[in-house]
Parts: structure tokens; C-alpha cells; sequence
């Protein structure tokens, strides 16, 4: 149960308007938008969920820091700032900045992976596994079971299979580094622990294989390991955060979620000849390695945000908003991803749409239904998010049929999610009626972004 005495650890300074429509706007808009809630225009939408990713608020010294920028092409000191302020809070010794995660991702994705590579990892995700396909390697599953069932209340959903995990290793060609995110995004936002973390760093380690962390909302899973692992009730968000990055060999980041900034990500290394490579690409990729695409105003906005994400009280009001949304659909009956995530409350579209096909895109079909009820964007991940398997060509079929309700961090008051969870036990109500979709246009690459639909009516 969360605890219900939390509040939000600030106070307001600024506020923008937000839109809203009327129902047949909502319609036309979601049909000019083909049915994907990515290609809603934002003016369109009254609250967004769709994402955690670069729709923080910053703060009065975050604001405060833009103007601290020095916009030198080279050496900038905000660069600095960063490099210190990573050193410090996640311990990496070497950092490169990159435009955002999946910067460092490709950076990363290239230097480690040959051709004919296997990639274990606790549970995909879409930009990460698309680099790691690009570079010629393959993504291997080894999450545990529970993160496929969302009715599991195992507390650490993204925990290694560690028997699965050797296995894979034994049977691959050759395995360069495994990839593990903590929280888990595509498992419903679940966090690994720090004894299954320290044990996959032994396996990976006895086999010669690197762990590069996916440390986008590790901040958040240092929440959980606080909250449910025996022994870490009394230390700090900012502790155990650094204990997690001890264990792993280097990360990508990407600064957007956890770091409360708008746009921004980062690599962190301890090795230096592999940091002297990740420099070398983001010259050709980035931009200079002391800046990789980001303006030096940009760079101490992380650095500042860093700081703050790391504050206890912060963390707290962050994890226990998320919670109130979904105790408030559960209440109202509403299938959702147990236990409750760190950064959105995920619905399980296969228990809300039982008679509705997976190749007939339920969720993509329940976020649309969604944003017709009350103008809130979500966002899809199920079968169109898991695209199609290179090989094959097939559609892929995750055990996960998924919308996510995602909080940005420091936005939206309890009221504006009380009124999302009253739009949704709506769309509950009404299930039997709806029917799924037709995908009409699929582009190449992570097609949830730019795909089209039109709704299958009898
Ligand atoms: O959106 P980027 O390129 O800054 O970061 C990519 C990325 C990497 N890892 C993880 C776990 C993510 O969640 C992630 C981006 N996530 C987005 C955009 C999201 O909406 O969840």
C-alpha cells in the first residue's frame, strides 16, 4: 500500500494552459493522427501521458542554470560540471555526453558488437535492441518468467533468469556484454535487485562479458531497492544508486527521464582505452566529446537535474504519484500491470480487450479509445511496439499487450490523475463494444512511431 501522507516536495512558479477539446475535435484529430497517439499534434492533447521522456519541469535553478551556459565549442565548463557530477552520483570514471540515450546506445551498440553477437539482457527495449540489431548482433531475453505475467507481484520483475542467463552464454558465439536496465520500461517499469544485479555481474564477468547498465531510471530502481530489498530500508536513494552502478563495467544514460531535464543523455565508462573509443565515435556521430550534441546550457541542466534526482523526498512524491494512479484504477477495477511501477501505470490491454485479437492491435486500439474519452495521450507498447523479427519478418508477439500511462516528473497534480483514472474506468465500462484495428501504414524501423490505423467497425 503506498503511503498516503505524501506531498510534492515543491512549490509552483510557473504554469502553461493546457488544451481543452470537445469530442468531435477529439475524433477528427485521432483520425488525421491514423489511429497512433505519437502523431497527435501536442495541442490536440489536455494531459499527456505518453511519456516520461524530456517532459519534466525543470527547476528554478535548473532554469537558472541555462543561463550558466558557456557556449564554447570545445572545453566547455558546464561539460565539466557534468563529468563531476556523474563522477560523484553514479561513479563512472569517464563520461561522454550524447543528444540523448539512444546516442549513447548506437555509440555503444557499435564499439562492443560484431557481427554474429548475442545480447542478453533483462527484457528488450525498442531503441536499445534496434541499435544492437544494426551493429549485427542479436537481443536475447533472460528477464525472469514473472515479467511476462502481469498478475505476478514478484517485487523485482526485472530480475535475471540466472540459469537462463548462463545457458544463453554457453550456447552464443560469442557474448561481448550483457544489457540490463534498471527499472525495466517494456516490463511495466520493474526494478532488478541488487543481489540478482551483483550475481549477473559474477556470471557475465566469468565468461568474460562486460555488464553495460541501461541507467535511463536506475534512480527509481534504487527507490525499490530501498522500499523492498531486506537491509536497504535505511540508506539513501543516492547510496544505493551508486552501489548499483559499482557493480555494472559502464552505462548509457539517457538524461531525460531520471535527470529532470528536457533533452540530453550520456555514456559512463571505467575502462579508459573503451572510453578513448566511445570519444572517437561521438566525434563522428555526436559531436565533440565535450558536448556530443547538446548545448553547454543543456549540459548543466543535467548536471543541476542529476543533483536533484538523487533527493530522497523527490524520489518519494515521484514513485508515490505513480502509485496513486494505479491504486485509483484498480479501485475502479481497471486490469493493470502488478505490482505498480516506477514511471507509469502500465494496462493490460489482453484482460481489457480478451475479445479483441492481438494482430488487431488491442492496445493500440484502447490508447486511442482513451484519447477520444478526455483528450489524455498514452502510449502503446504490445505488438506494434515489438515490431517485426528481421528474420522471419513475422510479426513478433509479446506475452505483454500493453498501455502505458506515463507520469512526467513534476507536472501533473493528483487531480489532473484522478480525472485520467475516471476517463479510463470509462473506456472500461464500455469494452465490450469496441473493436480492434487495422494496420494500414508500417515504416521500417520501431513502427509504433510513425504507423497508421483505421479502426475495424462492425
Ligand atoms: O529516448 P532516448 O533516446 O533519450 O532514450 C532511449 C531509451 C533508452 N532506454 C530506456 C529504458 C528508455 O526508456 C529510453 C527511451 N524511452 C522512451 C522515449 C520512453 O518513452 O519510454
Amino acid at each position: 500500500m503506498s503511503d498516503h501522507t505524501w506531498f510534492e516536495p515543491y512549490k509552483i512558479k510557473a504554469v502553461e494552459r493546457i488544451p481543452i477539446t470537445t469530442p468531435e475535435q477529439r475524433a477528427a484529430a485521432l483520425e488525421e493522427a491514423g489511429w497512433n497517439t505519437f502523431l497527435l499534434r501536442s495541442d490536440q492533447v489536455t494531459i499527456d501521458l505518453l511519456t516520461d521522456s524530456g517532459t519534466n519541469a525543470m527547476s528554478d535553478r535548473q532554469w537558472a542554470g541555462l543561463m550558466m551556459g558557456g557556449e564554447a565549442y570545445a572545453g566547455s565548463r558546464n561539460f565539466y560540471h557534468l563529468e563531476e557530477t556523474v563522477r560523484r552520483v553514479y561513479g563512472y570514471r569517464y563520461v561522454v555526453p550524447t543528444h540523448q540515450g539512444r546516442g549513447a546506445e548506437h555509440i555503444v551498440s557499435r564499439m562492443l558488437i560484431h557481427k554474429g553477437d548475442t545480447i542478453p539482457g533483462n527484457m528488450y527495449f525498442t531503441t536499445t535492441r534496434q541499435h544492437q540489431e544494426l551493429a549485427g548482433g542479436t537481443f536475447a531475453d533472460v528477464i525472469v518468467d514473472e515479467a511476462h505475467d502481469p498478475q505476478s507481484r514478484h517485487p523485482f520483475k526485472g530480475n535475471v533468469n540466472l540459469e537462463r542467463l548462463e545457458k544463453v552464454i554457453e550456447q552464443a558465439e560469442r557474448v561481448p556484454y550483457l544489457s540490463i536496465a534498471g527499472t525495466v520500461n517494456m516490463a511495466g517499469g520493474q526494478p532488478i535487485s541488487l543481489a540478482n544485479l551483483r550475481a549477473v555481474r559474477e556470471i557475465a564477468h566469468a565468461h568474460g562479458a562486460l555488464v553495460i547498465f541501461d541507467a535511463t531510471r536506475a534512480v527509481e530502481n534504487a527507490w525499490f531497492i530501498k522500499e523492498r530489498e531486506p537491509g536497504h530500508a535505511d540508506r539513501s536513494v543516492a547510496e544505493i544508486l551508486l552501489e548499483m552502478c559499482s557493480l555494472t563495467d559502464g552505462c548509457t544514460m539517457s538524461a531525460k527521464k531520471d535527470s529532470l531535464v528536457n533533452i540530453g543523455g550520456w555514456i559512463g565508462l571505467n575502462d579508459p582505452d573503451l572510453a578513448a573509443q566511445a570519444r572517437n565515435l561521438c566525434v563522428v556521430y555526436e559531436g565533440l566529446h565535450t558536448y556530443g550534441g547538446l548545448a553547454g546550457r543543456d549540459l548543466e541542466a543535467i548536471a543541476i537535474g542529476i543533483e536533484e534526482s538523487v533527493d530522497d523526498d523527490h524520489v518519494r512524491a515521484r514513485i508515490l504519484q505513480v502509485r496513486e494512479l494505479g491504486e485509483m484504477l484498480e479501485a475502479a477495477g481497471v486490469p493493470i500491470v502488478e505490482p505498480i511501477g516506477g514511471h507509469a501505470v502500465f494496462l493490460d490491454a489482453k484482460r481489457i480487450y480478451p475479445h479483441i485479437p492481438q494482430e488487431e492491435f488491442p492496445a493500440q486500439r484502447l490508447a486511442g479509445e482513451i484519447y477520444l474519452d478526455s483528450g489524455t495521450r498514452t502510449m502503446e507498447r504490445g505488438i506494434v511496439s515489438a515490431g517485426r523479427d528481421p528474420e522471419t519478418g513475422e510479426h513478433r508477439h509479446p506475452a505483454l499487450e500493453l498501455v502505458r500511462l506515463t507520469i512526467p516528473r513534476r507536472v501533473y497534480t493528483s487531480r489532473h490523475l484522478a480525472g485520467v483514472a475516471r476517463s479510463v474506468a470509462r473506456v472500461f465500462e464500455r469494452r465490450w463494444t469496441t473493436r480492434g484495428l487495422e494496420m494500414v501504414f508500417e515504416p521500417t524501423y520501431l513502427r509504433f512511431f510513425q504507423a497508421r490505423f483505421r479502426p475495424l467497425e462492425s
